[in-house]
């Protein structure tokens, strides 16, 4: 393994049954912003994404459509795909699970599993949900016969099927939460997963006889591997295991897997004894976040109220509508998508708050001093405090960030920008330009830069383009993407900066919320 610092983190491998919609933006959008946060922490990346393409649902969906299994995975892994430039997505690598080298793999594994005794072959009898390809004990069973998911009936299925000894590691998977309580997020999953595997566990079913679309069992091909069996495993697959030893032992050791409260115990019971069973240690961390509705409402295609994220792009723009889903509710909770919210929040935090004190700051130093940010030789007390401000602000931000609490993150960042709006109104920067004096003017102008300066770093994982931009007009080169907090301090210089302050262009342009309302 290398000294530099790895960094894994991955989305669920979304069911390809179905468009993507703003649910799936979310996550993948998360983890954007954490990849991108991690390479300015100066760790090496890896950030994984992909379609989950096998199993019962896939195989009905085609049927109905009049196509076969492949070609409708094909055509719908592409809006997927389709998605990710359009929301800046920087993922590095996009697993497909029908792809041959997911195909091996997860065949390998399940032989590996076999031959340690961790997977047996028994009968099967039990209560089971189609859509949800899940059988599902009596005991959590919603009410006359129906999966506590999602609310239809189950049907009586009774199969061979292939067992894995997930019992066999509960204890492990116990003590090893117990020993990292953050592995994870937020609290209260964490306090729900250790419940349920303190209930104990039985042994999970890993093969259907009843499917045809799946990965075969080997050596058994009556049998299919069951479609979450198979899909944990590309998190394996595309960090090297088998292909890419060095690869694997780089960034497995910190792996981080990010999704909505629906497939955390699938993520953390299933998926980390798993792990263990092959001699790896489990995942570092699990960060389940909230679910997002439509007016109170869970969105589906049927009710007609799906948020689409290419249209919300379109009208939008990526970064507003990146801010919009982080900033709005915290990670963690779940939240109502309203687009009059979106568009209300984009006039007061971007076009109001950082518009207004990223176009006072370059109109000043155009007027004032010809573009060219001076450095000061006396501070003011106010100035002092400017800079207090600012780096109490990162500090909070990166603690923020490296719980996932992004929305609390983004406070710190705006918490900064308010008070430089407020420092502008306080030191009456045009009074001092009319008066002349040089020293306290040209103070003033490299705080409010230096503010900004820092600003544009912190929001350049979460509004990429909006980042580059203030940085650009701010006239430094480069991109702020490409710093590293390490090595920030206030008032110094990074090496190849330039500070002459370009004509000002508008950030945001303010929505008019009388028209917005009436179209
Ligand atoms: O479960 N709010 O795929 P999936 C927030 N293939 N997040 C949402 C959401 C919503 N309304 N709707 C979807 C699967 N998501 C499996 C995963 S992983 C080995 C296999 C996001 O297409 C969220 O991340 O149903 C959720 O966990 C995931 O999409 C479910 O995606």
């Amino acid at each position: 393994m290398s000294d530099s610092k790895h960094f894994y983190i991955t989305t669920p491998i979304y069911y390809v049954n179905d468009v993507p919609h703003i649910g799936h933006a979310y996550t993948t959008i998360g983890a954007d912003v954490m990849s991108r946060y991690k390479r300015m922490d100066g760790y090496k990346v890896f950030f994984l994404t992909g379609t989950d393409e096998h199993g019962q649902k896939i195989y009905e969906s085609a049927k109905a459509k009049g196509m076969t299994a492949q070609e409708l995975t094909d055509e719908m892994a592409e809006n997927f795909k389709r998605l990710l430039p359009v929301l800046n997505i920087s993922n590095d690598d996009f697993i497909r699970t029908t792809e041959k080298r997911h195909e091996r793999v997860v065949q390998s594994i399940f032989s590996k599993l076999m031959d340690q005794g961790d997977i047996y072959k028994g009968t099967y009898k039990g209560l089971y949900c189609v859509p949800c390809e899940t059988y599902v004990p009596e005991s959590s069973m919603g009410e006359n016969n129906t999966c506590p998911d999602c609310g239809r009936p189950l049907v009586e299925m009774e199969e061979e099927s292939y067992f894995f000894k997930t019992s066999r590691y509960a204890d492990r998977l116990l003590k090893y939460y117990e020993d990292n309580p953050k592995a994870i997020m937020p609290k209260t999953r964490y306090n729900e997963i250790v419940s349920f595997i303190k209930s104990g566990l039985r042994d999970q079913s890993v093969s259907r006889t009843s499917i045809s679309w799946g990965i075969p069992v080997p050596g058994d091909e009556k049998h299919v591997i069951y479609v979450w069996f198979d899909a944990l495993i590309n998190y394996l697959t595309a960090c090297g295991y088998e292909d890419d030893p060095e690869k694997l032992a780089a960034f497995w050791p910190n792996a981080h897997h990010l999704m909505a409260k629906d497939i955390i115990r699938f993520h953390c019971v299933i998926w980390p004894i798993m792990v263990m069973a092959l001699g790896l240690n489990p995942p570092v961390g699990v960060f389940s976040h909230g679910w997002w509705t439509m007016e109170g409402e869970k969105m589906s295609k049927s009710k007609g109220n799906v948020v689409d994220p290419f249209e919300m792009v379109d009208l939008y723009g990526a970064d507003a509508f990146r801010y919009f889903l982080l900033r709005q509710v915290p990670f963690g909770m779940d939240g109502d998508f309203s687009e009059a919210a979106m568009a209300q929040r984009i006039n007061s935090d971007l076009a109001n708050d950082l518009g207004n004190l990223l176009s006072r700051t370059v109109s000043m130093v155009l007027k004032y001093r010809d573009g060219i940010v001076p450095s000061p030789s006396d501070l003011s007390p106010l100035d002092i405090e400017l800079s207090e401000v600012a780096r109490k602000a990162l500090d909070t931000y990166r603690e923020k960030m490296d719980d996932f609490t992004f929305d609390e993150a983004l406070k710190a960042a705006w918490g900064l920008i308010g008070r430089a709006n407020k420092y502008i109104d306080e030191t009456m920067p045009w009074k001092l330009g009319n008066e002349g004096s040089k020293e306290p003017l040209d103070a003033v102008l490299w705080g409010l830069v230096e503010s900004l300066k820092l600003v544009s770093m912190m929001i350049s994982p979460f509004m990429p383009e909006t980042g580059h931009r203030v940085w650009s007009q701010l006239g430094f080169c480069g991109d702020p993407a490409n710093l590293q907090w390490e090595h920030y301090r206030w008032g110094e210089p990074t090496a190849g900066m330039l500070s002459v302050c370009r004509s000002k262009d508008v950030l945001f342009p303010r929505i008019d919320m009388k028209e917005w309302e009436e179209s």
